[in-house]
C-alpha cells in the first residue's frame, strides 16, 4: 500500500520571496494534512547529512551553501499516495521542465534554487521527517 506520509521543505529561496503562505495555501488546497510544521535553518553539517547523497556531485558544495542560508520552513504531509502525489505537486526538479500550476512552475527560480522539496519514497520520508522532526512534534 503507498505510504500516507511524505516530508517537505520551503527552502531558503521562496521564503525570502514570501512564498511560504501561497505555498501551505496550495498544499492544503490540494488534500494534503499537515501533520508537523516548523522554521528552522539547516546548519552546514545538517544540510551535509540531509544531501549526503549528493556529495559526489559537482553542485554539492552550492547545495549546501543555498541550504544553509537562511530559515526553511519544513512539514509533514498526510495524503493517500503522499510520496508520488506531492512529487506531481511540487513538479520537475529544474522549473523549466515543471508543468503549468505545479508549485516550482509558479516559484522556483532554477534546477539549484527550486523552491521546495518533497521525499522521493517512503523510506525517505521516513528518514527526513526523524531527521527534523521528534516524535512529539509529528501529530
Ligand atoms: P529535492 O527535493 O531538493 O531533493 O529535489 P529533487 O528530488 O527534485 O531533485 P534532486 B535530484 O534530488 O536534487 C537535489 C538538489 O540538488 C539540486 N541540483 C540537482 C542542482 O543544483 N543541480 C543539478 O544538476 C541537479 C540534478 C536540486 C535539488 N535542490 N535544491 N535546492
Ligand atoms: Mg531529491
Amino acid at each position: 500500500m503507498a505510504g500516507k506520509r511524505t516530508f517537505t521543505m520551503i527552502k531558503p529561496d521562496a521564503v525570502e520571496a514570501g512564498h511560504i503562505g501561497a505555498i501551505l495555501e496550495q498544499i492544503t488546497a490540494s488534500g494534503f494534512k499537515i501533520v508537523a510544521l516548523k522554521m528552522t535553518q539547516m546548519a552546514t553539517a545538517d544540510a551535509q547529512e540531509f544531501y549526503a547523497v549528493h556529495n559526489e556531485r559537482p553542485f554539492f558544495g552550492e547545495l549546501v551553501e543555498f541550504m544553509t542560508r537562511g530559515p526553511i520552513v519544513a512539514a509533514v504531509l498526510e495524503k493517500e499516495n503522499a510520496v508520488e502525489d506531492f512529487r506531481a505537486l511540487i513538479g520537475a526538479t529544474n522549473p523549466e521542465d515543471a508543468a503549468d500550476g505545479t508549485i516550482r512552475k509558479k516559484y522556483a527560480k532554477s534546477v539549484g534554487e527550486n523552491a521546495v522539496h518533497g521525499s522521493d519514497s517512503d523510506e525517505n520520508a521516513k528518514i527526513e521527517a526523524s531527521f527534523h522532526f521528534a516524535g512529539r512534534e509529528m501529530f
